[in-house]
């Protein structure tokens, strides 16, 4: 799976009904039902986080007139080479041409102008959960790099002053971090280089996590918005004292990345390896048949299942031989498997088999309910731990550029080194190192630039990334 990250990938997305990518338009592909389950569930996840912190899920439509899209300069000149227009309804030719949404930006604000009165209607926050569509140039990726993105969550808030807007950034992070550890992705956060932030954003904060053949993918970002957007869409307030202000505003982001994280992190040579909360079947219970003693196992089989109550489970009821059940489901990820063959039914009980780590265990059927619910959360766990200390092993420390090379050519991951800010010395470290400046974590360096030697200002991430 480490050689061939890509393959595994494409492959494993294939048999595992993840996605159909043979849809004839590139960039662009199709959930299949068991995908789309997997989806849901995490859509679910990130619906509850926000919904209970002040967030309000709204819906804006797919299409933004040519003059409002185009009234953002810097934000129009970081996607115009991204956007799809349309140009005609029907035979005739529209007056104005119509941008489909490639981020909801100029969608939104505004309507935020109208919708924002007085300082007693901030903060305001509305997030919604659609499809965006970006002219991709670089090689397009099922789940990774699409042209249709299907899964774009997207948070827009406004807020009467700068340090509310601040604070905001640090909440989202907060939020997503809580995201991305429920559902076992590690991650770093960094600021984004100036030259790599989000258009029209004064910064921006990204999450990475590091895919198996070491190479970086952006899952998420935050952007503190400034009063840029405000100003371009006149979203103002009126203050206590009676003045006109411009809003502050923050928008931040996921999509359908979060779904190739979870594959790559806790897949392996068998496919795919799914945390309970989000798998389709937490648990899948294969009837081991024998003939002359089919009668009892089926008893047993529907006996478990009435003890299984709460918990989402599928019986494998399929003509073809246990073995190739067990294979199938833990191909797809299925995180628990339930055997019951002639001995077990007749002993009243079932042997359960772990997905992530292969541990088997014999349970009475009346004690089934507890050992299953107890099984998955060791399993949630444990599959949190060994991803948390594999995505330590990626995080090298360099003293010079040889050193940084070396380990990016080694095994790639993320390399920590010391940067003295500048711009033009950043770009040079990207040009000799062909990686990216992921960004600066935050930490006071010690030591001086890795390349100019000059001050040391920032602790620097690099990666090869997606
Ligand atoms: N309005 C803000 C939130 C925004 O659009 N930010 S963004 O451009 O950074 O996109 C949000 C997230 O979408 C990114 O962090 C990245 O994880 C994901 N993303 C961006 N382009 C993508 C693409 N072509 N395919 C899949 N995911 C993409
Ligand atoms: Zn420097």
């Amino acid at each position: 799976m480490k050689s061939d990250f890509s393959t595994w990938l494409n492959d494993i997305i294939d048999r595992a009904k993840i996605l159909d990518i043979r849809y004839p338009i590139k960039g662009t592909y199709v959930w299949y039902p068991y995908g789309h389950k997997l989806r849901a569930r995490i859509l679910k996840r990130i619906r509850t986080l926000l919904d209970d912190s002040g967030h309000d899920e709204a819906l804006f439509p797919l299409l933004i007139p040519e003059d409002e899209f185009m009234k953002e300069a810097i934000h129009v000149k970081g996607f115009e080479e991204e956007v799809y227009w349309v140009t005609h309804g029907g035979l005739t030719e529209l007056n104005v041409k119509l941008a489909i949404r490639p981020t909801s930006e100029t969608a939104i604000y505004p309507m935020f102008a109208l919708w924002i009165r007085s300082h007693a209607d901030l903060p305001l926050r509305v997030y919604q959960i659609v499809n965006t569509f970006r002219y991709e140039t670089k090689a397009t990726r099922p789940l990774i790099r699409l042209r249709e993105i299907t899964t774009f969550k997207e948070a827009h808030t406004a807020h009467s002053t700068y340090e509310d807007a601040e604070k905001q950034v640090q909440t989202a992070i907060e939020i997503y971090k809580e995201f991305f550890d429920g559902l076992g992705i590690p991650y770093v956060v960094s600021k984004r280089p100036e030259w790599d932030k989000f258009p029209g954003a004064d910064y921006t904060m990204a999450f990475d996590t590091v895919l198996p053949d070491g190479r970086t993918l952006q899952i998420g970002t935050v952007h503190n918005l400034g009063s840029t957007f405000a100003r371009t869409f006149d979203i103002m307030f009126e203050n206590p004292a009676g003045e006109q202000e411009y809003a502050y505003q923050t928008c931040y982001g996921i999509s359908d990345r979060v779904v190739a994280s979870i594959l790559a992190v806790h897949g392996d040579d068998k496919g795919l390896s799914l945390m309970p909360d989000v798998a389709p079947f937490q648990c899948v219970v294969v009837p081991i048949l024998f003939k002359g003693k089919e009668e009892i196992v089926r008893e047993a089989v529907s006996d478990a299942v009435s003890h299984l109550e709460g918990v989402r489970v599928h019986v494998d009821t399929s003509e073809s031989t246990p073995g190739s059940k067990f294979h199938k489901w833990e191909m797809k990820g299925v995180p628990l498997r339930v055997e019951i063959g002639p001995r077990d039914a007749a002993s009243n009980s079932a042997v359960l088999v772990r997905r992530d780590c292969g541990e088997k265990k014999t349970v009475k059927l009346s004690e089934l309910k507890q050992e299953v619910k107890t099984v998955l959360d060791s399993i949630t766990g444990d599959m949190k731990k060994s991803a948390a200390k594999e995505f330590r092993l990626w995080f090298s420390d360099a003293e010079s550029l040889d050193d940084a090379q070396a380990a990016l050519k080694e095994k790639g991951g993320i390399i920590r080194t010391v940067w003295c800010g500048e711009k033009s010395c950043g770009l040079e470290i990207e040009e000799v190192l062909g990686a990216t400046l992921l960004g600066t974590n935050g930490e006071k360096p010690e030591g001086n630039c890795v390349n100019c030697s000059g001050e040391g200002k920032e602790v620097l991430l690099i990666a090869k990334s997606y």
